[in-house]
């Protein structure tokens, strides 16, 4: 256990002498009941919220957004937010600064003055491959929201399945959710539990990006309009994944329970399709209030590359058309006439060459416009090592000192920070079916990337460096247990009790 346990590590931190003592103070402003909640939960002392407390939470509205100034005396505890979600992200930094001395709950004298290096610092979940309630959805809003992330990329349709009620569509929810990976059972979330996911994101000061995965990835699309997709075409890659991981080959207009990729795609030479695509677009733009909306691009593996670039340009225009700045996977990049200010996201691996790191050169000028998800790195669905039970290993076994090692300004050649628009860790579930086997690909891992994504460059602040993080993570054991969360207790970490 560090000193400071705390992730992801602060921009500037300097200790002061002495402590402040947690039994018997009381907390005033916004968000009082929040941190009266979260040191209830680490410390199981009850702080209530009073008028003449010595704990005094404001939000003075200067600074750069979601930065906080926290201070920490004897006397007294200040924790002011630039605006809503700074001070928020100060609160759950005092939560991690709790600590017992000789038996009482304290914090460390200190002064903190923070802001994210990035704006957009994500995570993404897989809802597809196997399907998740909205009830676990919250739950990982609000353990990630607490590692300082503000974005949940929700993965909405796939191969396997159709996740997300659209009105104006109604066979797609009828016919194509009911499945997922391996005979898993399906499900989707109504327009009511979007909206209840959304308003919960918001309330965490997290934007939700719904994806809808454009134009391959879409053999559900089929079962409920069989006439807008093309028949599967059988790769020698998709006989071999099906040959070593089940579930069959994909037939056209029955549930695909297999895992392979690059067998489906929209027949993108048909007007239909398009009338489609804007009916779906249309609906998820209105119901998602963030300025994101993901249309894929990955992995369309039988399209022709002409026919990809068309259909590329004219689906980044109907998003742009609606008001959204379209995101895709960093194929798209190869396409020639993206909608300006197109973002594209990168899950390429640490070590990429050239051909990969031109697609995601190519996002539109005016930089800014890369979202960073290496997938050697912080592709949450890898295997640890050989011994994890679940998860993939196509880019390698991640371990946490792996998760750790890269840095946003030096993962693509000629890409600057300027150019990165931040970080995102996917979790991909064609093998995680539970929450308990969610937890366990997440966490530690998602700290990595919440800390690459928020704290100083590596080179730039004392504590960026793997010594450092897996000391402080080890102090993160005891709050991550009152969490609940069910974390792997990676070897070569000195896990505190
Ligand atoms: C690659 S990442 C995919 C997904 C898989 C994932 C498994 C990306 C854009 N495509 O379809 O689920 O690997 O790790």
């Amino acid at each position: 256990m560090s000193e400071f346990d705390l992730v992801p590590a602060p921009a500037r931190l300097e200790p002061g002498e002495g402590t402040f003592p947690l039994a018997g103070a009381a907390v005033h402003g916004p968000w009082a009941a929040l941190l009266s909640g979260e040191l209830q939960t680490v410390t199981g002392l009850s702080i209530p919220v009073a008028d003449d407390a010595r704990i005094v939470l404001s939000i003075d509205g200067e600074g750069a957004p979601e930065s906080y100034r926290l201070i920490v005396t004897p006397g007294g505890v200040q924790v002011t937010g630039a605006d809503r979600a700074g001070l928020r992200y100060g609160v759950f930094t005092l939560a991690q600064l709790a600590r017992r001395v000789d038996g009482a709950w304290v914090l460390p004298a200190v002064e903190i003055d923070d802001a994210p290096r990035f704006r957009y610092r994500g995570f993404m979940l897989d809802t597809v491959r196997h399907f998740f309630d909205v009830a676990t959805v919250k739950r990982l809003i609000d353990r990630a929201a607490r590692l300082k992330l503000n974005v949940l990329h929700l993965h909405l349709s796939d191969d396997q399945g159709w996740r997300i009620e659209i009105a104006s569509r109604p066979e797609l929810t009828a016919r194509a959710s009911a499945g997922a990976a391996f005979g898993a059972p399906g499900g989707f979330y109504t327009k009511a539990d979007y909206a209840e996911i959304v308003a919960y994101a918001a309330d965490n000061d997290m934007v939700v990006v719904p994806e809808i995965d454009l134009p391959g990835h879409t053999h559900a699309v089929g079962l409920a309009y069989p006439d807008l997709v093309e028949e599967p075409v059988l790769l020698d890659s998709v006989r071999e994944v099906t040959e070593r991981f089940g579930g069959g080959l994909p037939v056209k207009g029955e549930h695909y329970n297999g895992i392979a990729v690059g067998h489906s795609s929209l027949r993108v030479d048909h007007e239909p399709t398009y009338a489609f695509l804007a009916d779906v677009l249309a609906e998820l733009a209105a119901e998602t209030p963030g300025p994101w909306l993901h249309v894929g691009g990955d992995e369309c593996l039988s399209m022709d590359g002409d026919d990809f670039a068309a259909f590329i340009a004219r689906v980044t225009g109907m998003v742009d058309g609606l008001g959204k700045t379209p995101v895709l996977w960093h194929e798209a990049g190869a396409a020639p006439g993206l909608a300006a200010g197109t973002v594209g996201q990168f899950w390429g691996l640490r070590e990429n060459d050239d051909a990969v790191a031109a697609k995601a050169r190519a996002f539109p000028a005016g930089g800014g416009a890369l979202i960073l998800s290496p997938a050697d790195a912080i592709y949450l669905d890898m295997k640890y090592d050989a011994e994890t039970e679940t998860g993939l290993a196509w880019a390698g076994y991640v371990d946490v000192a792996q998760s750790y090692d890269w840095d946003p300004a030096e993962l693509i050649d000629g890409v600057a920070e300027a150019d990165v628009l931040g970080v995102e860790a996917p979790v991909w579930t064609e093998t995680l079916a539970t929450p308990a086997e969610l937890d366990r690909m997440l966490y530690p891992r998602i700290a990595s990337a919440a800390e690459i994504a928020w704290s100083p460059a590596r080179g730039a602040h004392p504590w960026r460096n793997w010594d450092s993080f897996a000391a402080r993570l080890a102090g993160l054991a005891p709050l991550w247990e009152a969490q609940g969360i069910g974390f792997h207790r990676a070897p070569g970490i000195a896990w505190a009790n």
